[in-house]
Formats: structure tokens, C-alpha cells, sequence
């Protein structure tokens, strides 16, 4: 056996130095023990390749399968990567449209928000309005009242002409001794006057009669005039005394001087809560024209109102007084100036009066609402030029009504009112 061995091994041999020359007799070598501590025989390389071959096969056969699957994924890839780049030339491609739609859609986006904010801004817009129509409404609702009230008042008839009373004299208690009772509208011709005039007298129910001189009650008569005007009488005359005027001094004077029989000046006030004060004055008298309508009276015969007539010492100076009477006084205009000051009053005060420099009692100064005006005027350009009388409210106060009327002092102790007891008095006594 071990003869056949060794034959067959030598021979194995031979064959394999035969077979490594033309390299294949692999299957005919016989491994040794010797293997692996001696140097290799050809046939024990041969049978340890043998024996790992397999082995290797399997695993080249593993690995070419994992070659091939990842050839596989490879080509996936490469197909992935053509797909993607084909996908992107696409979209490259197709890109312009989608920026449209996108722009498209953004531009809508915003176009939701401008409408939500533009809501919100007309709902507002509409409480605003709505607020506007209720207002509205409540006005014409009070405007078809007034108007009800104005359809109402319409109705009634219209008084298209004045009603003057028939009944003429002298004066107002002249024509009150005639029997007339009514106040209203007359005409009077005192005794030097070269034609009648229409006066309002103010006629009670115990028959005396004053004629009325001045009236002031609601501001609507501007009594910033001239000389002629003050001169002729400027105002309204109304027969149920509703307006105001000035009856005019050349009047005054023909009334008040007509007769030895001396008058009386009343002066009746009325301030802006209600009160009414009066203030009298005995033989009262204007001049002529040629004297400046001089403003001259005996005494201060009464009344509430103090005596602002007999001047004001208001504290600013000891002649305060003597500068603020009245009493002898011309009559001064803007475009006439009479009085004792070295500027001139009445274009300072924008009026016509007694004025001295300039005054205590100023009845047709300028007509404040309310009274108080102090603080409404800019005193470095505007005096005291209230309606004033400062015996009874200071010279900021302006009167809300004043009237000046006169009548024979005989009728002042007949009336029922003051005793009067008559001093005699002359131009010297000023
Ligand atoms: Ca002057």
C-alpha cells in the first residue's frame, strides 16, 4: 500500500511537475503531514488550494452576486440619476409656470389680507356712519317739531301795519290826560317843534304817562353813530316795546325844555339775573344843539340804583369823582368831541354820551351778553364801554336792559310814588 502510495505520490508528483507545465493536475495530489512545517511540495499546494477552493468559489460566487446586485443598484441609480436629472430638465422646464402660480397664489394671499383689513376699516366706517344717521335723525326729528311750531306760529295773522294810537299832545302824560290808557305808539308836538314825531309812551293804569327816550333789551340796535345820528334818533320804535333805540337829542331837548313845568328823568336798569333798579333825577333838561344837547338835571331825587350820574370815586385817583359826573355835560360823538379828556371818550368807547373823561353811568355803551365782560376784552385797546352804571354793578358789568323816560314832576307825587320836593337849580350849581 504505502509502495503504491509513494508510486502514486511520485507519480502524483510527476504528473504535477507535468501539470504545473500545463497546469492541470490538481486533482491527482495526495496531501502530506508534512505540509506547512516543511517547505510546500507542489502537490500539497496543490491539495490546500484544492481544499479552499470551494470556499473561495462560494465567496466569489457571493461577491459576484454582490457585484452584480450592486452593479443592479448602480444602474437604479444611474436610471434614478437620469430619471432626476430628466425630472429636474422638467422642472427646469416647467419652472417659469410654477413662479406664476406661486406669485399667482401670493398675490391672492395678499389680496385676502387687504380684503380682511379693508373690512375691518368699512365696519368701523359703517358704526361711524350708522352713528352719523342717528344723530341726523334726531335732528330731523327736532326740526320737524320746529318746524310743526313754525307751521303753527305762521297760522296767525300777520300785523302788517303799526297801530298808532289817534289820541296826540305835548308830551305822553299830555296825551294820558286826554284819557288815553294804552301803551304804544303816539305822536307828540311839543310846544316849539315845527312838526309832530311818534315817541312810545309808556302809559299806566293810574294815567301817567312817560315818554320814552332811550331803550336797550337785546343788543340788536348798534349805538356806535355819529352826530347826526344820535342828533335825529337812530333804533326802532315798536308799539309793544320790543326794540330799541335812540328817540334823538334835538327830540329830547324839544321835550324837556318846552315848558317852566320841570320833568323828571327816570332811568330804569335791569341786570342779567332779573333784577330791576331805577334811578331819578329832577328837572332834567338837554340843551340845544348850539349848547351840544348839554345834559343838565337839579338832583338825584331816588331810586335804587345809587346816583352813577353824580360821578365815581373808583380809587384810581382823588378827581376820579369830579371827572366822572355827568351833570352839565355836552354830548359827545366819535366824529364830535365835547368831553373834559384830552383823548376822546366817546370814539374810545365807541359811543354817544354825556361824557366827561370819561364816565361813572354809560347807558348806550357797547351791549355784552351775559353782563360780565372784563375778561373778554383785550384792555390795552378797549375801555370800560359796557352799558354801565357803577353805582349799582362795577364798570365791568354791562346791563342786560335800560330805559330812559321822562314825565311832568308833578306826576311823580301823584302816581302814589316819591314825594318830590323841587330845588331850584342853575348852570352854576355844575
Ligand atoms: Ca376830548
Amino acid at each position: 500500500m504505502a509502495f503504491s502510495y509513494t508510486v502514486a505520490c511520485l507519480l502524483a508528483l510527476c504528473s504535477m511537475a507535468r501539470a504545473q507545465s500545463r497546469g492541470d493536475y490538481s486533482d491527482v495530489c495526495v496531501p502530506t503531514d508534512g505540509f506547512g512545517t516543511y517547505c510546500p511540495t507542489t502537490c500539497g499546494v496543490a491539495d490546500y488550494l484544492h481544499k479552499y477552493k470551494p470556499e473561495m468559489d462560494r465567496d466569489l460566487d457571493d461577491l459576484e452576486e454582490i457585484l452584480q446586485e450592486i452593479s443592479n443598484m448602480t444602474k437604479g441609480a444611474q436610471d434614478k440619476v437620469v430619471y432626476m436629472r430628466d425630472s429636474s430638465t422638467d422642472a427646469q422646464k416647467s419652472a417659469p409656470r410654477s413662479d406664476v402660480y406661486i406669485q399667482k397664489s401670493t398675490n391672492m394671499l395678499d389680496d385676502i389680507l387687504r380684503f380682511e383689513r379693508s373690512i375691518v376699516a368699512q365696519e368701523a366706517q359703517i358704526y361711524e356712519l350708522q352713528e352719523i344717521l342717528d344723530a341726523n335723525e334726531k335732528r330731523m326729528l327736532q326740526l320737524k317739531q320746529l318746524s310743526l311750531q313754525l307751521e303753527q306760529k305762521c297760522k296767525l295773522p300777520c300785523k302788517d301795519t303799526v297801530q298808532i294810537q289817534p289820541v296826540t299832545g305835548k308830551d305822553c302824560q299830555d296825551i294820558a290826560n286826554k284819557g288815553a290808557r294804552t301803551s304804544g305808539l303816539y305822536f307828540v308836538k311839543p310846544l316849539q317843534a315845527k312838526e309832530q314825531f311818534l315817541v312810545y309812551c309808556d302809559i299806566d293804569s293810574t294815567g301817567s304817562g312817560w315818554t320814552v327816550l332811550q331803550r336797550r333789551r337785546d343788543g340788536t340796535v348798534d349805538f356806535k353813530k355819529n352826530w347826526i345820528q344820535y342828533k335825529e334818533g337812530f333804533g326802532y320804535l315798536s308799539p309793544d316795546d320790543t326794540t330799541e333805540y335812540w328817540l334823538g337829542n334835538e327830540k329830547m331837548h324839544l321835550l324837556s325844555t318846552q315848558s317852566q313845568l320841570p320833568y323828571v328823568l327816570r332811568i330804569e336798569m335791569v341786570d342779567w339775573k332779573g333784577q330791576k333798579r331805577t334811578a331819578d333825577y329832577a328837572m332834567f333838561k338837554v340843551g340845544s344843539e348850539a349848547d351840544q344837547y348839554r345834559l343838565t338835571y337839579a338832583y338825584h331825587m331816588g331810586g335804587d340804583a345809587g346816583d352813577a350820574f353824580d360821578g365815581y370815586d373808583f380809587g384810581d385817583d382823588p378827581s376820579d369823582k369830579f371827572f366822572t359826573s355827568h351833570n352839565g355835560m355836552q354830548f359827545s360823538t366819535y366824529d364830535r368831541d365835547n368831553d373834559k379828556y384830552d383823548g376822546n371818550c366817546a370814539l374810545q368807547d365807541g359811543s354817544g354820551w354825556w361824557m366827561n373823561r370819561c364816565h361813572a353811568a354809560h347807558l348806550n355803551g357797547k351791549y355784552y351778553q351775559g353782563g360780565d365782560y372784563e375778561s373778554r376784552i383785550d384792555k390795552s385797546t378797549t375801555f370800560d364801554n359796557g352799558i354801565i352804571w357803577v353805582t349799582w354793578h362795577s364798570r365791568w358789568y354791562s346791563m342786560k336792559e335800560t330805559t330812559m323816560k321822562m314825565i311832568p314832576i308833578n306826576r311823580m307825587s301823584a302816581g302814589g310814588g316819591q314825594q318830590v320836593g323841587v330845588k331850584q337849580f342853575g348852570l352854576g350849581d355844575i
